[in-house]
């Protein structure tokens, strides 16, 4: 036992120190979702808070992997360690795209400076931005300066990553239609700063005016999100891409709702909420909530109500 416990500690120092190898180790302890990865993001809570975590989100083929890939080199150049994750919800069982990913990201693999990571989707409600939140804290705690999340998808799972970053660029390439579409069902909302990659194709003015006038719609506030123009692939743009993650960065210490460090707790604690109810639930056969289970069979509660009453009942037996 002490052994163990011994282990658990040593590798929790050398993740601290920075070493990669303890780094890689500790994401496959937190991915399978081990008994020791507990102990572990215990552990390194009080050492958070220093990297700041940047967020690329938007429609897949908007160039995202590309930028991201520019923006590590650009970070490079002004002297940060930089860890990446990629998340690609749209390929669970393949992983092409993620693979494609590495495959933009080559030029980087030998530099110590630089630690890529790519998640696997998850099927279960949460599961994705709770292994992206865990690996960004992982990289924070291992001392990179910068940790880049890479997501595409729509909807939910934008919104639910966002809440992990500290700065949110969203990314979107030239043209109407379908891009501007998605952005209007809420990726707009949660933009810090907007991208129009591909500034080299001819509609690409225009979508950056385009923007530029939806955002005008939105309520003032003390940050104006930007609407910038880069080419991944020749990286123009990228410069001053960088400058505005690191304005925008600089007034996190403002700290509130916004802020990824709390975000990425919040959800440590949600995903372990639900870990624990679903437990204590599926091994609880107490006539009460076979009862709360009869009525949601029969149709006589809400599925709503079943929960409240689970909920509660759940409560009151913690507290005996
Ligand atoms: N013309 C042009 N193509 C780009 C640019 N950036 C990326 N691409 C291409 O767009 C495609 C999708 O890029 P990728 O980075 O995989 O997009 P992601 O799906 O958003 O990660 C690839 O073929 C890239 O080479 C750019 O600035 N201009
Ligand atoms: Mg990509």
């Amino acid at each position: 036992m002490d052994g163990i416990l011994n282990e658990k500690a040593a590798l929790a120092a050398r993740l601290l120190a920075g070493d990669r190898v303890a780094l890689a180790r500790a994401m496959s302890l937190v991915e399978a979702e081990a008994p020791a990865a507990r102990a572990l993001l215990e552990a390194i809570r009080p050492h958070l808070g220093r990297a700041v975590v940047v967020g690329f989100t938007g429609p897949p083929g908007a160039g995202k992997s590309t930028l991201v890939n520019g923006f590590i080199a650009e970070m490079r150049v002004r002297g940060k360690a930089v860890g990446v994750a990629a998340v690609d919800p749209s390929s669970p069982v393949s992983g092409g795209a993620i693979l494609g990913d590495r495959i933009r990201m080559a030029e980087h693999t030998l530099d110590k400076g630089v630690f890529i990571r790519s998640l696997a989707s998850r099927g279960h409600l949460g599961g994705l931005s709770a292994s992206a939140a865990r690996v960004a804290d992982l990289m924070d705690a291992a001392g990179y300066d910068v940790v880049l999340l890479e997501t595409v998808g729509a909807g939910q799972s934008e919104v639910e990553m966002a809440e992990l970053a500290d700065v949110r660029v969203v990314v979107c390439a030239p043209g109407l239609g379908d891009d501007v579409q998605a952005m209007k069902a809420g990726i707009l909302e949660i933009a810090d700063i907007l991208v129009v990659n591909k500034s080299d194709l001819p509609l690409a003015q225009r979508t950056q005016q385009q923007l530029q006038a939806m955002l005008g719609l939105r309520a003032p506030s003390d940050w104006t999100v930007p609407v910038l123009a880069t080419n991944g692939i020749d990286r123009i743009g990228v410069p001053a891409l960088a400058d505005a993650v690191e304005r925008k960065a600089a007034l996190r210490s403002s700290g509130g709702a916004r802020d990824g460090l709390s975000g990425r707790t919040r959800r440590l604690l949600a995903q372990s909420l639900a870990r624990l109810v679903e437990k204590r639930l599926m091994s609880d056969r107490s006539p009460e909530v076979a009862a709360i289970i009869n009525s949601l069979q029969t149709g006589e509660t809400s599925l709503q109500n079943a929960c409240a009453q689970t909920l509660e009942l759940l409560r009151e037996r913690s507290q005996t």
